[in-house]
């Protein structure tokens, strides 16, 4: 598991655009491909894996003959496609509650879906001592900033967030070092 802060990002970008080519040639717009929605599927509504896919599809379509078969076979491509966008737009992932503690979360491990939710709750801390969630760690293209909750001893205090990528994440309190959890997150 690499460090965060180590990640590399440039790859990303560069693959990032590569498929913004590949869609643009595939007939989508080519900007769709950069920007990335909560739900880890990109403007266009399919993941960067769903996109590959497409494209490999579409280019077996152009294979075909006569030109109806063609044009039929991309028609049936852009259908299913167009479905798993709908998917992706409109997960139904569960919401689990994490309680944060004077100085522990519990449960201190998960294990989620794809699109599954997490609720920090601050309700049962004692309410003097203040607490946040910190990403230590986490799977590759998911920065800190994800999942940065502020530092409160606030028992009302909720911080909700869902988890589109698939790994395993590390959590602490960046007060409390002792107090970590882990979430496995699997498709
Ligand atoms: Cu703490």
């Amino acid at each position: 598991m690499k460090s965060l802060l180590k990640t590399k990002r440039l790859p990303g970008i560069l693959a990032a655009g590569l498929v913004a080519l590949a869609v643009g040639a595939a007939g989508a717009p080519a900007s769709a491909a950069t920007a990335e929605s909560s739900t880890g599927a990109t403007v266009s509504g399919l993941t960067k894996k769903q996109q590959k896919a497409k494209k490999k599809a579409l280019k077996k379509c152009n294979k075909k003959r006569p030109a109806k078969k063609k044009k039929a076979c991309k028609e049936q491509v852009n259908k299913k496609y167009k479905k798993l966008a709908g998917k992706n737009n409109s997960p139904k992932g569960k919401t689990y509650t994490i309680d944060l503690g004077d100085n522990f979360f519990a449960p201190s491990e998960v294990n989620l879906k794809v699109n599954d939710s997490i609720n920090w709750s601050w309700a049962n801390v004692g309410g003097f001592e203040p607490h946040n969630v910190t990403l230590d760690q986490g799977p590759s293209g998911v920065s800190r900033g994800d999942f940065a909750s502020p530092t409160t001893a606030d028992k009302g205090f909720r911080f909700k967030r869902t988890f589109t990528k698939a790994g395993t994440y590390s959590f602490v309190c960046s007060l409390h070092f002792a107090m970590t959890m882990t979430t496995n997150v699997s498709n």
